[in-house]
């Protein structure tokens, strides 16, 4: 039995957090079953989500989870990768999670425009924890204090809304030059890093909020194509 601890799907995404989209689309790629379960980060032993049981092992972290499935796995999908194919998508799976990651939580949270319109999901998924009504709006104006306040220790808050668009655009052209016009990331395979590129493309791409970082994403054609096959390929019956 496999639980997925996650936040919950919003607009045309799995999660409204990247990392639990993430698990779930290495999940159905891989065609593993799972349950998802709509949770309180609080309570997760590392206090972030996604988090896995799987019988009664406790996994986090979204790079553990997906690690230990392709453990398992009899035909994991990065074998056969040369060295450099692996140090380059390590490469792209830091740039994407450590920091393509902070740009675009800023673009939600702190770029008011945007939060007017992710607010809304926000008391929704404290609606669906249990939390009473009435305290929606409070947590929701607590949590963004919070999270601008990491953002800001991270380093990434602490510049103009300009800089932090100018580099979340230089990163999206990075991986859209390396993608190119090939398939997947790596090329004709689909591989653990392409589970990170789409499910953070699509968390900019696929959601209401538009931010100056959709519209860079949404101006590179090869990243909406892309998106869109891995999409086919996670929905695919094998
Ligand atoms: N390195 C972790 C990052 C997970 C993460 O940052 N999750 C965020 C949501 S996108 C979270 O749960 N944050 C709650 C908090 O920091 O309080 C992973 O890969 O799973």
């Amino acid at each position: 039995m496999l639980t997925l601890y996650k936040y919950g799907p919003a607009w045309d995404v799995l999660d409204i957090s990247p990392f639990c989209s993430k698990v779930e689309v290495y999940f159905r790629l891989r065609k593993i079953d799972y349950t998802p379960h709509i949770a309180n980060s609080r309570k997760s032993p590392k206090q972030k989500l996604p988090t896995v049981k799987v019988d009664d092992r406790v996994i986090c972290d979204s790079s553990a989870i997906v690690a230990h499935f392709e453990s398992l796995s009899a035909k994991p999908l990065d074998a056969g990768m040369t060295p450099l194919e692996v140090s380059v998508a390590h490469a792209y799976r830091g740039l994407i999670e450590e920091k393509l990651y902070f740009v675009a939580a800023w673009a939600r949270w702190g770029d008011d425009s945007a939060w007017l319109n992710y607010r809304p999901a926000i008391m929704g998924y404290f609606g669906k924890i249990g939390l009473p009504s009435f305290l929606h709006s409070i947590f929701a104006t607590m949590a963004r204090k919070q999270v601008l306040n990491a953002i800001r220790e991270q380093g990434i808050g602490r510049h103009s809304r300009e800089d932090i668009y100018a580099m979340g655009t230089e990163i999206l052209k990075s991986i859209s030059v390396f993608l190119a016009d090939k398939t997947y990331f790596m090329g004709e395979q689909v591989r653990t890093i392409d589970v990170t590129v789409y499910a953070f493309l699509s968390a900019i791409m696929d959601v209401a909020m538009d931010t100056p970082l959709k519209q860079a994403a949404l101006s590179l054609p090869n990243l909406s194509a892309y998106c869109a096959r891995m999409k086919r390929t996670i929905n695919e019956d094998v």
